[in-house]
């Protein structure tokens, strides 16, 4: 259908809409609105490529911990996972190839990142990194949250002659089999990587600052008989998603806000992973002082045999400085090293900053999150009409397949945008008393969840406070299902 017959058939036609990010949210949202019949979508992409986090990615041993068959796309299945837990690689070709399928690829807009966003009570003006201006009705911002990599404070950092990178900027133009390698940290990320490099590195000097609870979860190939009967048989693949999240949503998703059963089973089961270290010192410098689950859990059935391998060595004396050649640890020794990984983690409450973004009487988004994040249900912020988030302020990160929360909150946002498109406002933004009351919800909520049982991980922002959803996944779903329109100001 061409643009001009597209206009015809549906009110609000007209629409302009900037997506900013061609991660999997932003072409999530892409994808939708031009099923939803608006043809005036541009798509605007700070990178070389789509794909977010699972470009940027690249480490060897990279997998996604949410299963394959329910981290994908609700409308578009995919029965080739060679993985219950498919590579990062994987997963970037399946976004790749659903780009390509919807015809989006196309149309992303690359190195086009977008500075400043401006509304002046009519429009919305975006300024790209480039000093061009655009005008839209609305903005929809998918900018991820595992965007930004933190570079760990330590003396002397440049003063490494070798290869140094963090571990989502992966500099595969440096072979490291065979090689002395350091690994700083011991987040999902390093954990991979150990389990990834231990066979065939020179020697791994793994430095951990605090000891993880790791969750043994296997990872078997998919048969291909099995994939083939997924292929001839698409429902058979729906019906695998709903398991998939049924079960995840049943248990370790309840452990974390609160049902204390399930969380003993994970506890339990972490603390019978790691019973099968074999040295009682390594074992006691493996153990955690804090309750499983309270940082992100690592799923991994392959890591406590790989850190026993001859090959690995597991500091765990502070790092005093890094040096020419190495690592110099608080305990005098210089770690010789031929190349240094800092697996330490991102950045995870800067959202869509540090874009500009300037809402309803000059009100910035910097202003209003000055103090706290604060979102009504993830999706808005009261004082910014027509600017909706994909994965905002207390999406439940961490606990589900983010792909469907995305799909859910999209969902969500379009209900919003008929409300503009059909004519029954002109701005639709969150009212001040609703967005206060979620967020005192949530703040209350928080008490009886896992993550404040006493550690810090990047979970917590910098009061301390979780950027969670501290609920189940059915008040989640509930609350996604419809807006109610009470908590929003509309203006015609
Ligand atoms: P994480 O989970 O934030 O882990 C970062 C790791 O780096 C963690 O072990 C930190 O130790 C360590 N770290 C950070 N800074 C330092 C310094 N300065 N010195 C020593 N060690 C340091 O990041 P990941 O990339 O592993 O995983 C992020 C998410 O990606 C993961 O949760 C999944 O959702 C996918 P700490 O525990 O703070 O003492």
């Amino acid at each position: 259908m061409s643009v001009a017959e597209q206009s015809q058939t549906r009110p609000g036609a007209d629409l302009r809409f900037a997506v900013i990010g061609a991660g999997m949210s932003g072409m999530l949202a892409a994808i939708k609105l031009e099923e939803a019949g608006f043809p005036h979508v541009e798509i605007f992409e700070k990178a070389g490529d789509l794909g977010g986090t699972w470009r940027d990615n690249t480490y060897p041993g990279l997998s996604c911990d949410v299963p394959s068959h329910v981290y994908r796309y609700r409308f578009a299945p995919n029965p080739n996972w060679s993985h219950r837990f498919s590579s990062g690689r994987e997963i970037w070709e399946y976004l790749d190839g659903v780009a390509r399928e919807y015809g989006i690829r196309d149309r992303i807009r690359f190195n086009t990142g977008i500075d400043r966003c401006e509304y002046d009570g009519a429009v919305w003006h975006l300024t790209t990194e480039g000093g061009e201006t655009e005008t839209f009705d609305i903005v929809i911002t998918a900018t991820g949250v595992l965007r930004d990599p933190v570079m760990p404070d330590i003396d002397g950092l440049d003063d490494f002659e070798g290869p140094l990178f963090h571990s989502s900027r992966w500099d595969h133009s440096h072979d490291w089999r065979g090689k002395r390698v350091g690994l700083i940290g011991t987040g999902s990320t390093a954990i991979q990587i150990t389990t990834a490099m231990a066979d065939e590195v020179g020697k791994l000097s793994l430095f951990q600052r605090t000891p993880q609870w790791v969750v043994p979860v296997e990872n078997p190939e998919i048969p291909e008989q099995e994939k083939q009967a997924l292929a001839k048989d698409p429902a058979r693949m729906d019906s695998l998603y709903d398991y998939l999240a049924d079960r995840f949503q049943n248990t370790f998703a309840r452990a974390v806000v609160g049902d204390k059963e399930e969380l003993a089973k994970v506890e339990k089961a972490c603390e019978e992973n790691l019973a099968t270290v074999r040295d009682p010192e390594l074992r006691a410098k493996l153990t955690p002082d804090y309750q499983a689950a309270c940082k992100r859990l690592i799923m991994s059935d392959r890591f406590y045999e790989q850190v026993q391998k001859p090959t690995v060595e597991l500091v765990t004396d502070r790092i005093e400085r890094i040096e020419v050649n190495g690592v110099r640890t608080a305990d005098g020794r210089l770690h010789e090293l031929d190349m240094l990984v800092c697996a330490t983690g991102f950045e995870a409450h800067k959202f869509m900053r540090p874009m500009q973004v300037i809402g309803r009487d000059g009100h910035t988004l910097d202003d209003e999150w000055a103090e706290a994040n604060r979102a009504y249900r993830s999706i808005g912020v009261p004082g910014f009409p027509n600017f909706f988030t994909i994965v905002g302020p207390n999406s439940p990160i961490g606990n589900f397949s983010l792909i469907m929360i995305s799909e859910m909150q999209f969902a969500y946002i379009m209900k919003l945008i008929d409300q503009i498109a059909e004519g029954r406002a002109r701005e639709i933004e969150p009212s001040r008393e609703a967005t206060d009351r979620f967020n005192a919800d949530i703040k209350d909520a928080m008490t009886g969840t896992v993550w404040v049982s006493g550690c810090s991980s990047w979970y917590l922002d910098k009061n301390g406070n979780p950027a969670m959803w501290p609920w189940d996944f059915e008040r989640f779903a509930d609350e996604m299902a419809e807006p109610d329109l009470g908590d929003f100001r509309m203006a015609s």
